[in-house]
């Protein structure tokens, strides 16, 4: 019997799905609880339905599974929350404070809060931005994601907790589609490509920003929410694999697939894309805890095209 027990919010998420298959992997399906608001039977492992803005519903699946770490991964992304600004923001942070109060109430040993390059904004869109860049995002989403790094400090200090950060880019996975996000285009252009499908991309070409390895993502989470506390002196860690714009990855399938179209149309995400840095700065990560992506743009677009063909026939 593992001594852990995960409990994930948001578990059907892009994020979620890899993540949950990976931790049950990693501790067995016996110390995992995978948790959303609707449930599938994807999992080897137990799964709740469980609305994150009830802080008893938390609470009691806490107590009753004795809970050791809970991964917090629901939330609204950066495009969807920009047509609900204020509901966004009540539920992103709702939804955090009530994992945050469940796990103090219960000694939780540990609380992942992912963030996002969404804590920064128009001033850092530069290249390799420094972890300790000033915070200025222009989206509720981001603004949610810097105050989540605060209350994660506020937590830690007050009351001796230990809850880790990392600023996510945009993620690339087979294994389920994004929804709401404004890097999503990274995803979806895989998905026309493979079905020889012409691909509208809803950002200008030359639109860079970091990206990051679903694989990459999973090994970073572990490997810092395994790292040992005294190692950990960041509170959302900047981590990358590679930056590329629409036109530089419609150019890398284009290897594979030479009769792959694509065509722009850009619309509100564009702005949202401008506002966030071009590439990152991750030295923190990497000394700290040996942080150390694998996979650059030809592995990633390789895999990608590889695995999406695989769940196709
Ligand atoms: C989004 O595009 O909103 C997310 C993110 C970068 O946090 N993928």
């Amino acid at each position: 019997m593992s001594t852990h027990k995960l409990l994930i919010t948001g578990a059907f998420g892009q994020l979620g799905t890899a993540l949950t298959e990976a931790l049950i992997y990693k501790y067995g399906s016996d110390a995992v609880i995978a948790s959303d608001l609707k449930v599938r039977d994807d999992f080897d492992c137990e799964t709740l339905e469980l609305d994150a803005t009830n802080l008893e519903a938390i609470d009691e699946v806490v107590r009753k599974y004795r809970v050791t770490q809970i991964y917090h991964l629901a939330a609204v992304l950066s495009a969807k929350g920009e047509q609900q600004p204020l509901r966004t923001w009540d539920l992103n942070n709702s939804t955090f404070f009530n994992v945050l109060e469940a796990a103090r109430l219960n000694d939780v040993q540990k609380v992942f809060f992912p963030s996002s390059i969404a804590v920064f904004g128009p001033d850092a869109r530069q290249e390799n931005v420094a972890q300790d860049f000033a915070l200025n995002p222009t989206t509720v989403y981001g603004i949610s994601k810097v105050a989540g790094e605060h209350w994660a400090r506020y937590y830690n200090t007050k009351y001796g907790m230990d809850v880790r950060c990392l600023r996510y880019p945009g993620l690339i996975s087979y294994q389920s589609l994004p929804g709401g996000g404004t890097t999503d285009y990274a995803v979806d252009i895989f998905h026309k490509a493979i079905n020889n499908e012409e691909f509208v991309c809803y950002l200008k070409p030359d639109t860079q920003l970091p990206m990051l390895y679903m694989d990459d993502a999973i090994d970073a989470t572990i490997r810092m929410m395994e790292a040992s506390k005294r190692d950990i002196k960041t509170v959302g860690y900047n981590i990358q694999g590679v930056s590329f714009s629409p036109e530089i990855i419609a150019a890398e399938i284009k290897k594979t697939f030479p009769d792959f179209e694509i065509s722009y149309q850009p619309d509100s995400r564009q702005q949202i894309a401008e506002s966030w840095p071009i590439s990152l700065d991750d030295a923190c990560a990497r000394d700290e805890w040996g942080w150390e992506p694998s996979f650059d743009l030809k592995r990633l677009t390789e895999e990608m095209i590889y695995r999406l063909e695989l769940k196709k026939n």
